[in-house]
């Protein structure tokens, strides 16, 4: 593995790596942060704060509302007397994107690793790589729901199995799917409950709102086998039936026999379903 110290030169990820921990960890650095950066992290939150009501998801709304972080970059410290308690979690600072082995171990501890610096002025809507208002603000509030907080560890946990299988684009399809992009089900409507959607003012509204964008019930492993998109809006987007589902559906998944069915072949393209497969057309939350 790379020192830290190296990475910042040697990769071009943002993010200041010199000082990092073995394990990528960094002290926040709460004091760091200027008025400017507060400021910054009001308007983001009270821009998607109009959107949640309408688009996000039950447990997204509710644990936004427990982490009360609308009126500057929050204290990771206050998050944690928060997530101990109710689910066991607790946020590491790191200086940003970290290895996936790192990462995983991370997960599997139930540690989050949540990123420090906040966007630049100029790219308010949407960046590629993770900052701290797309890791706090979309993530952290489903770290309160217990199937999320389960389904996490799980993903931690299968991540040395998937890159000894060299399996590990594949396992990174259903974080990917679920934990960023995903939809689930509440009644008659759609909502958001992943991270990268919800901490994305357009791609709220176009997730939901879109009439032409795939939605596709589901499936574990349709969704290893789906291409996806780092820098545009996804063409497909997966909705669970519920939060627990994730777990129903994966605590007994044996991964193994999957990737070696399907490590070899293309991937699917997205915005393509297959012969047989039924969209779901289910519209938005009424206005
Ligand atoms: N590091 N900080 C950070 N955030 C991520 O979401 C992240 C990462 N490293 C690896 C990674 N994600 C993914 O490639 C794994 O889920 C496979
Ligand atoms: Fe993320």
């Amino acid at each position: 593995m790379k020192k830290p110290c190296t990475q910042t030169s040697t990769s071009g990820l943002r993010g200041e790596y010199e000082g990092a921990a073995a394990d990528y960890t960094v002290g926040q650095d709460w004091n760091a942060y200027t008025p400017e950066m507060h400021d910054r992290w009001r308007r983001l939150h009270a821009r998607q704060v109009g959107l949640v009501a309408r688009y996000a998801c039950t447990s997204f709304r509710d644990g936004l509302a427990r982490l009360d972080c609308a009126e500057g970059i929050p204290r990771f410290e206050d998050a944690n007397a928060i997530l101990g308690p109710a689910t066991g979690w607790q946020l590491v600072a790191v200086p940003g994107f970290i290895p996936d082995d790192v990462f995983f171990d991370h997960l599997a501890h139930r540690r989050f690793p949540v990123t420090r610096w906040i966007r630049d002025e100029h790219e308010l809507d949407y960046l590629v790589e993770p900052d701290v208002f797309h890791d706090f603000f979309g993530h952290v509030p489903m770290l309160l729901d217990p199937a999320v907080a389960d389904f996490l560890e799980l993903y931690g946990k299968a991540g040395t199995r998937a890159m000894e299988m060299d399996a590990l684009a594949m396992l990174a399809r259903i974080y990917w799917y679920t934990i960023e992009f995903g939809l689930v089900r509440e009644g008659d409507a759609l909502k958001v409950f992943g991270a990268g959607i919800i901490s994305s003012a357009s791609e709220t509204v176009y997730s939901i709102d879109d009439t032409d964008v795939l939605r596709l019930p589901f499936d574990p492993v349709r969704v290893m086998r789906t291409g996806y998109m780092i820098d545009d809006f996804q063409k497909t987007y997966f909705v669970l039936e519920s939060l627990p589902q994730l777990i129903d559906e994966l605590v007994g998944l044996d991964f193994g026999p999957v990737y070696e069915k399907w490590r070899d072949a293309p991937a699917l393209p997205a915005g393509e379903s297959l012969p047989g497969e039924n969209p779901i057309t289910l519209s938005g939350a009424p206005a």
